[in-house]
Parts: structure tokens; sequence; C-alpha cells
């Protein structure tokens, strides 16, 4: 059997439309980054896949395409290698400050993984299968995601596109948002971005939906904008309430101080984001759930070796998500399809999506029921659309944004913001 060695590589930075969600840094931009990287082969074949698109991940992503050339797209072992050797001196970089401390095995783990990803494109096009079935085979072919509600002002101050959805700053703008989404996309559990607010307006938001939405499992993520003692408090209120309370307040010792006091699960994408973090988590009882991402633990078999330690410690497994596009939401489709402890419904950032802003061919992946189906055709099962990359690409040139700043742009409208947590 001959190999399939890498070529060239080409990484596009676009930027989507992005509209103004409330969280503890302050707000989500009026565009958001990502990058689509392509690794070209030998044999034609062209491994797709969806990344940050932030300047210190482009300049990783850049230094790391230069090393693979050259490599196999089934020897993952030496693309690993590759990438590490190449990335290995930079600086520690994290795309957004939501996701955890930076560190060096992190930055290793991001660049690698936008390779991974095509490189398994790459080799389900080769082979005919489909990236699940190369990842072990789909425990399920349907793939649950969370209706994602955000706190948001109706439009961005100055001159952009206004969104569909309106303001949502109390329980009843959370309540009409939650069903909406609902009504349209299926979602069966709902995820409710905190920290915005004092605690105890986001209280009555999560019993409001509660309310709204009976025996619909609910949660809260306030991105560690909690003391522990304002934690404790929200927790005994909603003790009962919650499927599982994401990152009420900052680093692994503070979360399993709050643990000790309740019986919610806590869930993180926040303070166990690597794989270094784990052990002190496990020896301190600090977290129930891991959110994984394979966009920052470093790919899909990295997720799987996630996964298996979240079973040795009988943890819970869920999926994060950033702003991101389609092709991120059909590589998460692939591994949580085929990773079998990966049960909670996965968290996604697609219904704030303009509909007619996406890089795949027919516009995306649709929801039934609040689940995607996974791809069907070889590799991640779908295709560039190579004008709308391009428009994608014109408008990340236009739109003057090179990394996230959402402490910035809040500051334009209230000069005194600091960002600074925990601020509750
Ligand atoms: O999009 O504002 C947002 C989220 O807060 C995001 O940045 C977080 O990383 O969704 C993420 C989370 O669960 O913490
Ligand atoms: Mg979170």
């Amino acid at each position: 059997m001959t190999d399939l060695k890498i070529v060239s590589v080409a990484i596009t930075p676009v930027a989507l439309k992005d509209p103004p969600l409330l969280n503890s840094s302050g707000v989500h931009e009026p565009f958001a980054l990502r990058s689509i990287v392509e690794v070209h082969t030998d044999a034609g074949i062209v491994g797709i896949s969806e990344a940050y698109g932030d300047d210190a991940t482009l300049a990783l992503l850049h230094r790391a395409a230069t090393a693979v050339v050259g490599t196999d797209v089934f020897d993952l072992n030496e693309l690993s290698r590759r990438v590490a050797e190449a990335v290995g001196g930079s600086e520690a970089s994290s795309p957004t400050e939501l996701i955890g401390a930076a560190s060096h095995d992190k930055t290793v783990a991001q660049a690698f993984a936008a390779f991974e990803v095509a490189c398994f494109d790459a080799q389900g096009k080769a082979t005919g299968r489909r990236v699940v079935d190369l990842l072990g085979g789909a425990v399920r072919e349907r793939v649950d995601y969370s209706a994602y509600l955000f706190y948001k002002w109706a439009e961005h101050p100055g001159d952009y596109d206004v969104d569909p959805w309106g303001e949502a700053l109390d329980p009843d703008g959370i309540v009409k948002q939650a069903r909406r989404m609902v009504e349209r996309y299926g979602f069966g559990s709902l995820k409710l971005k905190g920290g915005v607010f004092p605690p105890e307006e986001e209280i009555e938001a999560v019993k409001a939906l509660r309310q709204a939405f009976p025996g619909r499992p609910v949660r809260i993520d306030p991105n560690a904008n909690w003391t522990v003692e304002t934690s404790h408090r929200v927790a005994a209120a909603l003790e009962g309430e919650l499927e599982y309370l994401e990152d009420p307040t900052p680093g692994i010792p503070g979360m399993a101080e709050v643990a000790a006091k309740t019986s919610l699960p806590l869930a993180t994408n926040m303070c166990v984001t690597s794989f270094a973090e784990i052990p002190e988590s496990v020896r301190l009882g600090a977290v129930r759930v891991i959110l994984s991402d394979h966009h920052f633990w470093g790919g899909f078999r990295a997720t799987q070796n996630l996964a298996a330690l979240c079973r040795t410690f009988d943890l819970g497994l869920s999926m994060h998500s950033n702003t991101h596009l389609g092709l991120s939401l059909a590589a998460m489709t692939h591994i949580a399809a085929a990773t079998p402890n990966l049960t909670y419904a996965l968290d996604t950032h697609t219904p704030w999506k303009s509909e007619t802003e996406d890089v795949l061919v027919g516009g995306g992946l649709t929801f039934t029921d609040g689940a995607v189906t996974v791809p069907s055709g070889p590799g991640l099962g779908v295709e560039l659309d190579r004008d709308a990359v391009a428009r994608l690409h014109e408008q990340y040139l236009t739109c003057g944004i090179r990394r996230r700043d959402d402490v910035g742009w809040m500051q334009r409208v209230r000069p005194e913001w600091t960002g600074k947590r925990p601020r509750f």
C-alpha cells in the first residue's frame, strides 16, 4: 500500500458575524475569527479542518504547516512529533481566557489538533470510510446538542448587522430565547451562559427555564465569575435543579471547596483543560464532569484518551464549544458519535451564526430534534464551498479584528469595565 504524503498546507483565516452575546469577560465582538486548514496530499486528496483564527493561533499553524510537509496522513505519531518540534518553543497561547490557563502542552495540542483532524478527513477520503469509523465505529448515529442560551443586547452599538434574536437581559428574555431555539432546533436540554448579572437574577432565570420546560435538563455556566462563597449560595439555591453546574469559581482548589458542599455535579472547561490538570482535580474531587473539546485537548485521539480517563475516574464527559462554523460541528459530531461515554448533549454556538454564513457546500449541517446525524460521506463527510470561504476570508480582511477581545468591546460601551473575575 502506498502512503499518502502531505505536499502542502493552506490556512485561510475567516471571520463570521457574531451577535452581542454577554459573558463574564464582556461581550462578543461583531465578528468572530476561525481558520480553515487544508492538507493537500500527493494523491490529490485534500483533508480539511477548522481551528481558531486569532493571530497567535495562525502563527502556530503556519509554523506547524511547514514542518508537516512530507508526513504520511496515516502517520499521526510522526505528525505529532513534527508539530511538537515546530511549535515547541512558541510562547504558550490560549485563544480565549474562557477556556482556562495557557500552557506549553496546550499550545502544542491546539496546533496538532488542527492537522490531526484534517489528516483523519484525508484518511477517510482515501479509504472511502467515515471518520467515525476510523475512530472505532459509531456508537450512535445521531449526536444530541443543547440549546446554548446567552444574555444579549439587541445589537452592537455602531454600524453592524442586527441579528434576529433580539434582546435578552432578564428571565423572561431568556425563556423567550429558549422557546425560540427549542422550536427551531428541537434541543432537549438547555445551557445558560451566566456570570453576567448578579447571581440572584441568574438563579431566577434558571428557575424560570425549569418552569417553562419541565423535565428538560438545565445547566448554568458563569465562567468562574463567582467567589467560593457566592458559589455555595447559588448551589444551595439550585440544589436538584441542575444537570450540572459549570465552572462556578476559578481554579481546582476553589472548585473542590464548592464541590464539597453541594450534591450538584460540577463541570469544567476552565480548570481542567489539559491532561496535566487531571491528577490534582481527581485528588481534590473538584469536578464530576469534564467538557472535552478536540480543538484544544489535542484532536480526536486525545479526546478518546480523555474519555478513557473519565471512565477510569468515574467522571462524566460533555463537550465545550466556542463560536464556530459547520466544519467544526462536523468534527464534533464524528468524535462524539465514536465516544461511548460522551453521553451529555454537546454545547454548540451554531444557532448564533448567521444562517447565510458557513464554509460548507449546502450551508452546513442541520439539527433534527436537537441532534445532528453523522454525515454519511467519506472522511468528515462535508465539503468546502470555495466561494463561501473566499467571502468569509474577505470579511476577515476587512473586519479589523485579529484576536478575540470581549473585554475591550465591553469597554467601548462601559469604559469602567475591567472584566476582572470573580466579580460576584
Ligand atoms: O462564547 O462567550 C462564549 C462562551 O463563554 C465561550 O467563550 C466559552 O469558552 O462556551 C464556553 C464555555 O462553556 O465556557
Ligand atoms: Mg464553560
